[in-house]
This record gives C-alpha cells, structure tokens and sequence, in this order.
C-alpha cells in the first residue's frame, strides 16, 4: 500500500482551518485525488464532520480528546479510513485548543508510522483579528502587571472581554511550532494591514514560511498549495512548552457540544432560528464578559443543513447560506468554547435555545449535551528531538 498524504492544518478557535480544509479538499479533489477527512474534538457531535460532510467529503470522528491524547484512535481511524475507502490524502483538523502538535503527533507519524503516511509541512491556521489582539498589542502575550490591570479596570473601565495571557501563551505556541503559517481571512485586511501582519508573523517566527490566503475567497490557495509539497521536514522543530500553562489556557475554555430536535407544525426557516439564537447567545455572553473563541451551530433536516459560526463577541453571526426554505424538523447541534464556566455556558445554551424557540413558536427538547473545561493534556508519546532524516 502506497503512504497516504496526510495534511494537518492546526490553529486557534475559529481560525478558519474547516474551511481552508474543505478549499484544500475541492482543490485535490479537482487534480484527481481521492481525499477524507479526520475531524477531532473533546467530544462527540462535532459541527465540523457535518459541514464536511455536506460538502461531499467522508469524514471519521476521533472525539474525547486531541489527536495526541487520542493517538491511538487517530492510528486505528486513519488506517480504517484508507483500507475502505482507497484514499490518497487524508486532511486533519486537530482541536483548535491544541498545541505541541509536532512533537506529539507528527514526530510519532515520521518515526512510528513512516511507511503508512507521509507527512506535509504542518500549517497552523491564524485569524487576523485574533492575532492583532493577542500577540501584536502591546503588552499581550507577556503577564501584565498589576498596574496595568488596575488601570484597564478602573480608569478605563474596559467593558469588552478578553481573553486572559495564558491564551496569548498557547495561541503563541500554536504558531511558534508551525512549518507554514497560513495568515487567513486576508479578503478582510487592508493592503497596510496585510503587509503590516506579514512583517511581524515574518519577523516573530523567522522558521516558518507565511503564506497569505483567504478560504472565502480563495486567494493565495495556489501559494499555499505549492509550499505544502515541498519537503520541509514536517514538524522538524519540538516545542518547549510549559504543559502546566498549556492546560491553564485550555482549562479557561468553557466547552459545549449539544444537540437538540426542533419542530414546528407550519414550518420555519432555518436561517433565522440559527441568526436569532447566535444574537441571543453573543449578548448573553458578553453581558457576563466572556469572550467567544468559537460558536458553531448547524442545524440539519433531511440531508441538508445550514450552519452559523460566531469567532468573536465583536463579530457578525455569519450563516452558511439564507436558510430559506420551510423546514419542519430538524436536529440542531451546538458547539460552543466560550471563555466561561462549563456551568454558566450551559445555562447561557439552554437558556437560549429557550428563550429563541418561544420567540419564534418552535417547539425543541434537548437530546444531549456536555459542557466540561478540557483536562489535562497527557500526549501518548512526546520526542524533544527532531527526527533522524
Ligand atoms: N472573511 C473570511 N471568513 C472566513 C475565512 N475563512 C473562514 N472564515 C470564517 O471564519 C469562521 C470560522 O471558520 P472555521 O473554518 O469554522 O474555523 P475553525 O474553527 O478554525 O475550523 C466561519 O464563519 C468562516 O466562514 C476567510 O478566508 N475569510
Ligand atoms: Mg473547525
């Protein structure tokens, strides 16, 4: 058996790795090859193997944990997928709180599984927002002082939530360890702002190559695509990383992945429920001033579906498509990591959900839901140093 591409796109919450991924799928699926996808979650019921799958992709799940917790069920799921279905490139989407990715996965691959996979450079995913307000402010990323903290509290009463250092450490870490830094989103930026975001990621992270793309737009696809045959020794660089920090910064993350079923006697639109229930939600958050790093909703009927992400409280809800057709019943998902507790984000959810269904007469139950803080991260195998060539 041939070894299978295996391209893992990383990055932050809300960065735009699903739909890089599902640009990178139609685009190898256009030159011929046959693609599938391996989404990864703390939990079960993802949005994303939805969203991948409506696009016509096949896509396995490996839920309960990152794919260096879970490298077993990656190892089991990826072998599975290629024995059934004859595939050339597999893409994957590590959860979005996850860091240390190349000395916990693709060093194991390189070493342990040379003969079943071949491993692309590792991009790591970045949104311009999140970048500007974490690492390029003045005084992110590093522990404020209390001065400063005093100050922000009581001279310049800041209303806006914001996540707090430890997730400037990690969304760091994330990008320091990358061999190809895919700044995302460039459609929203400025020709100052693009060239302004190049020089710094350039100059912070002088190892990788920056690439300039936009998944919505597909600007800079073809670049991207081109650096990603090269052989840049995946993975080449082990991280250090303080794991007590990492885990800080991910136990800060409320997480929730519900489902619940929907209906109504004359029908509705699913654009709206979804709209609605983003607005509701993003107010219901940031009156407890807590921030947003990515809510997904998708809500299904029949083979079809429709979904909204939200990536910051600042944000606009934005729907994957008007929604506009009259459904009776259908199954909404919800995927929130919001920084909250487990408990008040699960309120928040169920509160909205209710609150929404009332206001536009939809009757719902809930089928499932878990709202839990990621645990610790415990990689099966960790290398410190870079594979031997
Ligand atoms: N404007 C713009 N939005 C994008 C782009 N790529 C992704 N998004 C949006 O960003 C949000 C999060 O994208 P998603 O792929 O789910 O991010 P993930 O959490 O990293 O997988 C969605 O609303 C996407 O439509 C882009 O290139 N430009
Ligand atoms: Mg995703």
């Amino acid at each position: 058996m041939r070894a299978v591409r295996f391209v893992i796109v990383g990055g932050f919450l809300g960065a735009g790795k699903t739909t890089l991924l599902c640009r990178l799928a139609e685009r190898y699926v256009e030159l011929g090859g046959k693609v599938g996808f391996i989404t990864n979650d703390q939990a079960d019921n993802l949005v994303d193997t939805k969203l991948v799958e409506l696009r016509g992709f096949q896509a396995k799940e490996i839920p309960g944990g990152c794919f260096c917790c879970r490298f077993d069920e990656l190892i089991i799921a990826a072998e599975e997928f290629v024995r059934e279905t004859q595939l050339e490139i597999l893409l994957g989407e590590p959860v979005g709180s996850c860091a240390d990715l190349a000395a916990t996965v693709i060093q194991p691959l390189r070493r342990k599984y040379k003969d079943l996979f071949e491993l692309a450079p590792f991009s790591v995913a970045v949104d311009p927002f999140r970048l500007e307000e974490l690492l390029m402010k003045e005084g992110r990323g590093k522990f404020r002082t209390l001065l400063t903290y005093l100050t922000e509290i009581f001279i310049l009463k800041r209303k806006k939530p914001r996540f707090p250092a430890s997730i400037a450490y990690l969304f760091a870490k994330q990008l320091e360890e990358a061999d190809i830094i895919v700044l995302n989103k460039v459609d929203l930026l400025s020709e100052t702002d693009r060239r302004r975001m190049l020089g710094f990621l350039k100059e912070r992270f002088a190892d990788a190559v920056v690439v300039l793309v936009s998944a919505r737009t597909g600007e800079g696809l073809d670049r991207w695509l081109a650096v990603l045959k090269q052989d840049l020794s995946a993975g080449r660089e082990p991280l250090e990383i303080d794991y007590d920090r990492y885990a800080e910064a991910e136990a800060e993350l409320g997480w929730l992945n519900a489902t619940f079923k929907v209906s109504q006697k004359d029908g509705f639109e699913a654009g709206v429920l979804l709209q609605e229930l983003a607005l509701d939600l993003r107010e219901r958050f940031s009156l407890q001033k807590a921030e947003i790093a990515h809510l997904k909703m998708f809500l299904g009927s029949g083979g079809r579906g429709v979904s909204v992400s939200l990536v910051r409280n600042e944000a606009e809800p934005e729907l994957s498509e008007e929604g506009e057709d009259t459904i009776h019943e259908a199954t909404l998902t919800i995927n929130g990591r919001v920084h909250i507790s487990p408990e008040l984000l699960r309120q928040a959810v169920a509160g909205g959900v209710d609150a929404v269904t009332r206001k536009l007469g939809i009757n719902y139950s809930m089928a499932q839901l878990s709202s839990f803080r990621p645990a610790y991260p415990t990689p099966k195998y960790r290398y410190n140093t870079a594979a031997e060539e």
